[in-house]
């Protein structure tokens, strides 16, 4: 053993329990796991003073060096352990710094989430097929997509109506298709498919180049007939006065108007006093007071023939209503372009 290693030996038995003692306060005091590294490397880093110790007990003299190397091992293993536990505690104190910085309060009520609805048409719709399926009557579609005998020719409409003129009417390709302008042709695909008596109602979307406050291109419409022995147009009346009261109350007035359809005969446009205004006039009801809902009639014995139907034994009723007419009423709207736009805010409010 050289002189100058039993020197720095001999010097550090004197320090080493003090240095200890040094790093056991300064790991006691942090507060950061950056900083417990950085005290890691300075007490037990390579170029630490305990690890250069340890590095010259290989030259230390026989009778020092199990008691010099039992001395370090202990140092060393203290400060490690008191690192490690720090490390610990501060992995803890951290966590819960993060979790009240996020203010995460677990006892807050969740948010609510968005109920959807019906839109409004749909609402109206379902009310009035409800509505004319409790008084007896069989809900039938029919297609969009129509033929001019289905939709014109076999409700004895003239080849000259001005109704199939390409103005009121979508035609398609080459003009052997086209939309349905209303819900009447479901008429002759019942009457085609079962015998009298019958009760039907058919909903469905219809098409029209039409367009204001009142007239949509695409709206729905509900269309009612009942054929029958003795039906007669005190029958239609009652129906239809029925079903106004059920939607609107006792307080609207009903009022029907002579009127044409060429497949009806006679025929009636309903109209019921504006509830918007309450007969006062504005622009929905076009200043008059009135709102018109529906076309009416007695079937014409024309269509039930070609249909053979025998008109002699059999008469019926049959009806148009317009569903967003009914929907602006029943809601206060007053431009029927609101219930196409999809404004969320609009639609929130039904
Ligand atoms: C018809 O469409 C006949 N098919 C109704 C009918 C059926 C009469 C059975 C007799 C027997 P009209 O064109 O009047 O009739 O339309 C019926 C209803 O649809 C109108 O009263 C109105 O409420 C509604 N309506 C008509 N055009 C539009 C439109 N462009 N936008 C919104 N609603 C409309």
């Amino acid at each position: 053993m050289d002189d100058d290693v039993a020197k720095t030996w001999a010097d550090a038995r004197n320090k080493i329990d003090r240095l200890r003692d040094g790093a056991l306060v300064k790991i006691e005091a942090l507060g950061k796991s950056d900083d417990l590294e950085k005290t890691r490397i300075e007490f037990l880093g390579k170029k630490s003073y305990i690890m250069g110790l340890i590095k010259l007990l290989g030259r230390l003299s026989a009778e020092e060096r199990p008691e010099a190397g039992a001395k370090l091992n202990a140092i060393r293993t203290e400060i490690e352990v008191a690192i490690e536990t720090k490390k610990k505690w501060l992995q803890h104190v951290e966590q819960d710094q993060i979790l009240q910085n996020e203010n995460f309060d677990i006892s807050l009520p969740s948010r609510l989430l968005g109920k959807g609805h019906f839109h409004p048409v749909a609402e109206v719709m379902d009310d009035l097929i409800e509505i004319f399926v409790e008084l007896g009557f069989m809900v039938e579609e029919g297609p969009e997509v129509e033929t001019d005998e289905f939709n014109f020719k076999m409700l004895n409409f003239p080849d000259d109506h001005p109704a199939r003129d390409m103005q009121d009417t979508f035609y398609i390709g080459n003009g052997t298709r086209l939309m349905r302008t209303h819900t009447s042709p479901v008429q002759i695909h019942a009457m085609k498919k079962y015998q009298p008596p019958m009760s039907v109602i058919a909903p469905g979307r219809v098409y029209r180049c039409d367009s204001d406050v009142t007239h949509s291109p695409v709206f729905h419409q509900l269309e009612g007939f009942y054929i029958d022995k003795n039906v007669n147009f005190g029958h239609l009346k009652g129906t239809l006065e029925l079903f106004v009261r059920h939607l609107y109350g006792d307080g609207v007035e009903v009022r029907f108007r002579p009127s044409f359809f060429p497949f009806t005969e006679p025929s009636a446009e309903i109209d019921i006093s504006c509830v918007l205004c309450h007969g006062g006039g504005c622009r929905v009801c076009k200043e008059t007071g009135w709102l018109e809902i529906l076309g009416a009639g007695m079937i014409d014995p024309n269509v039930l023939s070609v249909m053979d139907i025998n008109p002699e034994k059999w008469t019926g009723f049959a009806f148009g209503l317009g569903i967003e007419r009914i929907a602006m009423l029943k809601y206060g709207i007053d431009d029927i372009r609101l219930l196409y736009e999809n404004n969320i805010g609009f639609l929130q409010q039904f």
